[in-house]
């Protein structure tokens, strides 16, 4: 192999990919919103687009001299074309573009006639690299020109950029782990893997959804439908309409789990307001999360549809173009006015997308709330603040409302302001253990002063309120520090029984009880229509009002695992559910089944997109 001394020379290659490369990081700078908290996020940001470039760059050195400068010219201008409508959809919508965005009419409608608004006279620097270029090739000058590259040189290129691609995928998975499986918020993608892989990613995930979508056809609908008919309970009747005509008002409280209610740390009672407030209200003490790695995203996807999420990925972002007949839909069709309140970037977990497949009127996002320094901690705005705010939002509304607040300050790494913290944490091996408590408590405070609001405001008495927790806070990294907590080791029966979350509904001028029967936020849906009073399926669902008599008691965890009367089932294992003992495997069989059949019926409507159909086999009946 012949060594070229010649390399790295510079060519016009070099040159092309070096202004592209600046010019992509100086648009994160200054064109995207774009957070950077530490030199290694600099420097992931930084070298990002540099393995994109490289390789689509790089194609030129394997043609002709003629070929070759064309080629640059072209990709230069297809590179720079794509970046610079990136800049102009983000200022209109802080957000980057997505193929489903690109054919969304609606948005494009709304961003096509103030183009011209969006453009300064400074984005004229985004073009002058083209310019450069345009001049390079016309002048000709006799260093630049190269008619051949060698074959070392081909490969060095390939080695080079397949090398920065891994390591800037190290480096991002240090920084923010299960980066592609997670799929958040579009900003973090960039941030990470880069502008144009990212296009790269989405080209990919939509490729993915449109094959499956394409194969779907109604009869698939027609199956699923009837085994959902086939396990459909009565209604209780007591219940059934008790709250016609009330706001609906429903939080989403952060990483909150079971294992906290009416439990101490210290001495000090962890949630003293919400061990008060479940005295007079319905307090279901066997209650389950059901997502996946959608996280908060995935519970509200359950919640609001009362279909499981995916088993990779979150649905919220590979599926946000199916049709859904979601909880804001129907309440919308029955009078009702709907909004989602939450202080973080609309497009964080795809939410701006997802809540109008969900039929939402209203999304009350970050722009919507005061926040700044002094307000914020962790995650974003308080939720002191965030529940004051929302108040004066709930007020303005058009009344009967659906309204869904998601809060945020209990969230990983559970970092508290030392003014807000009025218990003393855990001492344990775990930071995020000890730190949990703190930050419940002063999730229990702010859902105290929420409440407080409430009835001061006039809205308590007209309103259901509907408390859940989203997933858990305490991942199973954290059993030991967990078993010295709770006092016994965390087998995986104890594992299943932490994914339990608080789930308490609060109707006016109703006493309420305590319930125990096992169940799960795929619940919540029919539940809420049951005491509204909307009769009768709708759309397609998998839960049963909670409500509801001779309810199957069989809880499906997204991971396959499930709760039943007798007995329940984790990691392969079957446990004797009173005593949470080792028992039979056989004892759960046939419930092992169930629950992957209804998981897989589930997933076949995502994946197929199914509910399009819904009104044609309607029709047909
Ligand atoms: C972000 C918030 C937290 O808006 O909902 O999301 P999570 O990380 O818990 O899924
Ligand atoms: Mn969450």
């Amino acid at each position: 192999m012949r060594r070229d001394a010649s390399f790295p020379r510079i060519t016009l290659f070099n040159i092309t990919a070096l202004m592209l490369w600046m010019k992509t990081y100086l648009a994160y700078k200054f064109s995207f919103d774009i957070r950077v908290d530490s030199w290694l996020q600099e420097l992931i940001l930084f070298i990002n687009p540099l393995s994109f470039l490289l390789l689509v760059l790089g194609v030129s050195l394997f043609l002709t001299e003629q070929k070759r400068k064309q080629y640059l010219f072209l990709s230069s201008f297809i590179i720079s074309f794509i970046l610079f409508a990136n800049i102009l959809f983000f200022r209109f919508f802080n957000d980057f573009l997505t193929i489903p965005v690109l054919f969304q009419t609606k948005n494009m409608s709304d961003l096509g006639g103030s183009v011209t608004e969006l453009i300064n006279t400074s984005d004229l620097f985004y073009f002058i690299d083209l310019l450069v270029l345009g001049i390079i090739m016309k002048i000709k000058p006799e260093k630049l020109r190269k008619s051949e590259y060698s074959n070392y040189e081909k490969k060095m290129l390939i080695t080079a950029s397949l090398a920065i691609a891994t390591f800037n995928l190290g480096l991002s998975e240090i920084v923010r782990p299960q980066l592609l499986t997670r799929t958040f918020d579009r900003k973090m993608l960039v941030k990470n893997i880069g502008a144009y892989n990212y296009h790269l990613y989405d080209i990919f995930l939509q490729s993915k959804t449109s094959a499956q979508r394409a194969f779907a056809d109604s009869s698939e609908l027609i199956e699923i439908q009837n085994y959902i008919r086939s396990k459909q309970p009565m209604p209780d009747e007591k219940m059934f309409g008790i709250a016609k005509g009330k706001n609906v008002i429903m939080v989403s409280m952060e990483s909150m789990q079971s294992f906290v209610i009416n439990r101490h740390v210290y001495g000090h009672e962890i949630t003293p307001f919400l061990n008060d407030f479940i005295q007079d209200s319905f307090y279901f003490t066997d209650f389950y999360h059901q997502t996946g790695q959608g996280k908060t995203s995935d519970s509200e996807f359950i919640v609001e549809n009362s279909l499981y999420p995916l088993g990779r990925g979150a649905v919220f972002f590979t599926h946000s173009q199916n049709e859904y007949h979601a909880t804001p839909e129907i309440m919308k069709s029955h009078g009702y006015y709907t909004a989602s309140l939450h202080a973080n970037n609309k497009s964080f977990w795809n939410r701006d997308i997802m809540y109008q497949s969900f039929g939402y009127e209203r999304f009350f996002n970050i722009n919507d709330y005061e926040v700044n320094p002094e307000n914020s901690v962790n995650w974003g705005l308080k939720d002191k603040p965030f529940f004051h705010q929302s108040i004066q939002h709930l007020l303005n509304m058009p009344q009967p409302f659906y309204a869904k607040l998601i809060t945020l300050t209990n969230h990983f790494p559970f970092t508290l302001s030392p003014e807000d913290q009025t218990i003393p944490a855990y001492h344990s091996s775990s930071d995020t253990l000890n730190k949990y408590f703190p930050t419940v408590r002063y999730l229990d405070q702010a859902l105290e002063q929420f409440i407080g609001e409430l009835k001061t405001s006039g809205l308590y008495e007209k309103s259901i309120i509907i408390l859940y927790g989203d997933h858990y806070g305490i991942s199973e990294n954290h059993n030991d520090a967990m078993s010295e907590y709770l006092g016994r080791p965390v087998t995986p029966f104890v594992s299943l029984q932490l994914q339990r979350v608080p789930l308490i509904i609060h109707i006016p001028g109703v006493k309420g009880r305590k319930i125990s029967n096992v169940s799960g936020q795929i619940q919540v849906r029919p539940t809420i229509m049951d005491l509204i009073g909307i009769r009768g399926k709708e759309t397609i669902e998998f839960g049963n009002s909670l409500f509801a008599e001779n309810n199957d008691g069989l809880t499906v965890l997204r991971d396959g695992s499930f709760i039943g009367k007798d007995y329940a089932y984790t990691r392969e294992s079957c446990y004797q559910r009173k005593s949470g003992e080792l028992t039979d495997r056989r004892n759960c069989e046939p419930f092992i089944e169930k629950a992957k059949q209804e998981l897989e019926y589930s997933d076949k409507i995502i994946y197929g997109d199914l509910l399009r159909f819904y009104k044609e086999i309607e029709n047909r009946r």
